[in-house]
Order: structure tokens, then C-alpha cells, then sequence
């Protein structure tokens, strides 16, 4: 029987990365605890001092009133894909929520409310869009300034974006031209690992595909820099603005829409967590050499810039457009809570978790320090073990490997063994390339009891620091 609690506890916890850092994973496995909750497999709350999850409800899609326009969270799916497929969740949506309640035996007085987000990283470059909210043509002139400034100081890839600045000044450039070269450039970028990436689509779409190939004039083509391909926009010097008053007007339009179907849903829940997840894959980065940690180290500081409450971006989103969106219940929280993540940690033995930990702070730590009234704190976890170390092997692991020795796919099913790479203590200071480090991905380990939770290592320890 339910107990009588005397009130209700919020808790609003974001969990943001780039894709395929194991988000959706992450936020499944930790739905599928709380609701059939076993204090065996997931210690809730103090280890002396544990309890236990009961009369857990489940907001369906639209019965409770949601935060922002952000899709729901599709727990079954997911659940079902590890379950009846043993499969991993397939691309998901770039971002949803999750709303749940339930009591928990170690608080007597008050039951939980979580809210779950999942933020996808790209977004982080968008962020400085909201930097003037309103007036659409006032806010794509503040973006403009900004980012054409910011793109043209860059040592590296102002080389990559002089045609399109050439191109701008002439009173004759059309619509296509600009967006077009705009576009060629952020591809050059983007292959020379420098990843700021504004208006994000042309790195993540809405359905959560990413951008992938290496001809920057292909990519061109099949990406979009806004809501879709009648949609794009492109920052414009203020030069460049007054000699084309036209696009001008049509840019910031579509900018506005942008601003609010893709940005601020997802700064308005940012914004309204108490606490976040940060994923940083650290066997990924080392598996796909130095590129994709300074993608990373890019993501965490513009993200940890973004929420320190110096910053006056997010200031003027607090005042202006967020005070305008959110019930008043929901205004006044702050993160004060970040967990940095290394994911996938069953795929590594376990002498070596540990460093794999200590790699992500060095990483984050500098950034993690200057952020102000934020409580930081590191993890590595397996959200869902797929490989299990074998004991006495020397870095063998066992399991249902995605690929066979040669690259070739395989469907999940027996298990095998493999070696795996030795994480360093340090990141190599000479740089490292892609394939230096070997870590195969592996299906998902389930049980084929329905109600039986997959095996996680570390996840309850990120949920206990965030729901305190
Ligand atoms: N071994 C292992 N692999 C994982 C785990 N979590 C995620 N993965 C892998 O990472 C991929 C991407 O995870 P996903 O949650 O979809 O990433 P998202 O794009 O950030 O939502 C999955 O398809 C798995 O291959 C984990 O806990 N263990
Ligand atoms: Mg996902």
C-alpha cells in the first residue's frame, strides 16, 4: 500500500553528449531500474543505508503537462530493442523527455518526481542564438556579428570561410552561393576537427542522423543549415546585411524559426535541470584518435561556458524567453549537480576503469573547476554490460561481438573472446590515430525474464549523486 508522503520532491535531470555516447542507453537502463527496482542489482541511496523504489508511475505521453514541445521518450522501444532484439536502441530522435514518479523506502517524508532529458550535444554551438530573444531580425544580426567574428579570428578555419566572406560583400551573390559555400566551409571544418557547427542541422538533422562522408561539396548538398532546405539561413557581416536587405529579411525569419522549434526547447530544458550528465566517451575517443577529443574538450567548454551563471547568454534566456515559457514552479532551479560520464565501461577490464575515469577528468577538470557553484564529480559506468572480463586472461574479454575479426557484421548470439587495447594513464602527448586503441563493440548481455533489469555497473552511483 502506498504510504502517505508529505510532499513531493523534483528532481529535472538532463543527460547530454554528442551522439552515439550512449544517452538513450544510459536513460533506458535507468527507467528500467527504478520501475522494477531489485536493491541487489541498483543500490538506491546510501550503501548502509539503502531503500527501495515502489508505486512507480509512468506519465504517459501528453497525460502530464510537458516541459517545452520536446518529444516523448520512447522507454518501451528501447527496452524491447535490448529485450526481444538484444539489440542496442536504433537512432533515436535528437531530443526527448521522461516523466516518472515514484516513492522510495529510505525517504519517509516526501516521494520523487524525475524528469529526464536527453540533449543532444551538438546543440551546444546553437546556444549563443539565444543571446537576444525576440526580434527575430535583431537576434539574427546579434548571431551574425558573433559568429562571423568568431569564424573569421580562428587561425584555421578562416582560411576555410575567406570565399564565403569574399562572396558576401557582392551586392550580386545569390541565396544558394552563400548558403552553398557556407556550407562547403563547415564541411572543411568539420574535417579538420574543428567542430563549432552553427545552425547545428548540418551536423545533427532532427531525426538524429549525423553527418558523415569526407567531400565537403557532397555534404553541401545533403545537409541543410536550418529547419530543412526552404529553411536555411547563414550569417551575414553587417556589411554583408545592408548590401542584401532582402535575404536579410528572409534569413532572420527562418532563423527565428529555427531559434524556436530546435534551440530553445532544448536550452528551456537545459536550463530547468537540477542536475546534469555529461557523456563523455573516453574508449571512443581513444578508438578514434585525436579529432574527436578536441570535438569533446570543444563540447565541454562550451557547454560548462553556457551554464556558468557569469555568462550573460544564459542570463538573458533566464529573463527574456525562458521566464516566458516556464510555470512558475519551474523557474527557479539551477544545475548544481554535473556527473561526467565515461560510458561503456563493460568493455574494458576492470584494473582499467579506472583510468579510463581518471582520462575524462584530465580532460574536463580545468573546465569543470572554473564553473561556479557547480559540484562536479566523475563516473565510469556501464549503463548496460554487454562484455564481461575473463578471469585470469590477460585483457580478454568475453562477449557478443557486433563485428567479426575481419570488419564483417555479425547478428548477436554466442559469445566470444577478445582482446582489448591497455588504456594509458595519460592522454598520449604525441597525439594518437584512429585504431592505436581497440575496444569492439559488443551486443547488450539480457536476461530473458521480462521483469529482470539488464546488468549495469556504476549507473545507480550516477543516479544517487543526482537525486540526493
Ligand atoms: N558495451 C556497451 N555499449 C554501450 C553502452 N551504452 C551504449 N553503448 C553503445 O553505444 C551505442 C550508442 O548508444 P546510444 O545510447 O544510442 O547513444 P546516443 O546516441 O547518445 O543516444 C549503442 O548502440 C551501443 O553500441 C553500454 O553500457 N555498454
Ligand atoms: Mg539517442
Amino acid at each position: 500500500m502506498s504510504s502517505f508522503r508529505w510532499k513531493t520532491t523534483e528532481r529535472r535531470i538532463g543527460v547530454i553528449g554528442p551522439r552515439w555516447s550512449g544517452k538513450t542507453v544510459f536513460l533506458t537502463s535507468l527507467i528500467n531500474h527504478l520501475k522494477f527496482h531489485d536493491p541487489v542489482r541498483f543500490v538506491l541511496g546510501r550503501r548502509d543505508r539503502s531503500g527501495e523504489a515502489t508505486h512507480f508511475r509512468e506519465y504517459a505521453e501528453g497525460t502530464h503537462t510537458a516541459i517545452g514541445n520536446l518529444p516523448w521518450f520512447d522507454y518501451e522501444g528501447y527496452r524491447n530493442q535490448f529485450v526481444q532484439n538484444g539489440q542496442w536502441p536504433a537512432t533515436t530522435r535528437d531530443a526527448s523527455q521522461y516523466a516518472c514518479r515514484f516513492e522510495r523506502t529510505d525517504w519517509m517524508l516526501s516521494d520523487v518526481q524525475l524528469r529526464l532529458f536527453d540533449l543532444p550535444g551538438e546543440r551546444v554551438n546553437d546556444i549563443p542564438m539565444m543571446a537576444s530573444p525576440g526580434d527575430p531580425a535583431l537576434g539574427f544580426a546579434a548571431w551574425s556579428d558573433r559568429t562571423c567574428k568568431r569564424l573569421a579570428k580562428d587561425l584555421t578555419v578562416s582560411e576555410f570561410f575567406a570565399p564565403y566572406f569574399t562572396r558576401m560583400e557582392d551586392a550580386y551573390a545569390t541565396e544558394a552561393e552563400l548558403v552553398h559555400l557556407y556550407k562547403v566551409a563547415l564541411g572543411r571544418t568539420r574535417l579538420a576537427y574543428r567542430p563549432y557547427m552553427s545552425p547545428s542541422t548540418f551536423l545533427l538533422d532532427r531525426l538524429g542522423n549525423r553527418l558523415n562522408g569526407t567531400d565537403p561539396e557532397v555534404q553541401a548538398k545533403a545537409r541543410f543549415c536550418g529547419l530543412g532546405p526552404e529553411e536555411e539561413f547563414v550569417p551575414l557581416t553587417s556589411t554583408a546585411r545592408s548590401k542584401h536587405a532582402e535575404l536579410t529579411e528572409r534569413f532572420a525569419q527562418r532563423f527565428g524559426r529555427y531559434r524556436n522549434e530546435i534551440v530553445a526547447p532544448v536550452v528551456t530544458q537545459l536550463k530547468s535541470c537540477h542536475g546534469l550528465v555529461v557523456m563523455v566517451d573516453v574508449l571512443a575517443i581513444l578508438g578514434h584518435g585525436t579529432g574527436m577529443y578536441n570535438d569533446y574538450r570543444n563540447l565541454v567548454t562550451d557547454l560548462l561556458a553556457a551554464l556558468d551563471p557569469k555568462d550573460s547568454t544564459f542570463d538573458l534566456v533566464l529573463r527574456n524567453f525562458y521566464e516566458a515559457v516556464l510555470p512558475v514552479s519551474l523557474r527557479r532551479s539551477w544545475i548544481s549537480r554535473i556527473a561526467f560520464v565515461a560510458p561503456k565501461a563493460d568493455r574494458v577490464p576492470f584494473e582499467d576503469r579506472t583510468r579510463v575515469k581518471g582520462l575524462m577528468e584530465q580532460m574536463v577538470r580545468h573546465d569543470a573547476r572554473n564553473c561556479r557553484g557547480v559540484n562536479a564529480q566523475y563516473f565510469s559506468v556501464a549503463s548496460v554490460v554487454g562484455a564481461r572480463e575473463v578471469t585470469g586472461g590477460h585483457r580478454e574479454m568475453l562477449g557478443s561481438t557486433i563485428y567479426d575479426a575481419t570488419g564483417h557484421p555479425l547478428a548477436p548470439g554466442s559469445e566470444r573472446k577478445f582482446t582489448v587495447s591497455a588504456v594509458p594513464d595519460t592522454w598520449p602527448e604525441g597525439g594518437w590515430r584512429p585504431g592505436d586503441f581497440v575496444f569492439p563493440d559488443v551486443y547488450p548481455r539480457v536476461s530473458p525474464l521480462s521483469n529482470c533489469p539488464t546488468e549495469q555497473s556504476g549507473l545507480d552511483d550516477v543516479f544517487n549523486f543526482l537525486c540526493w
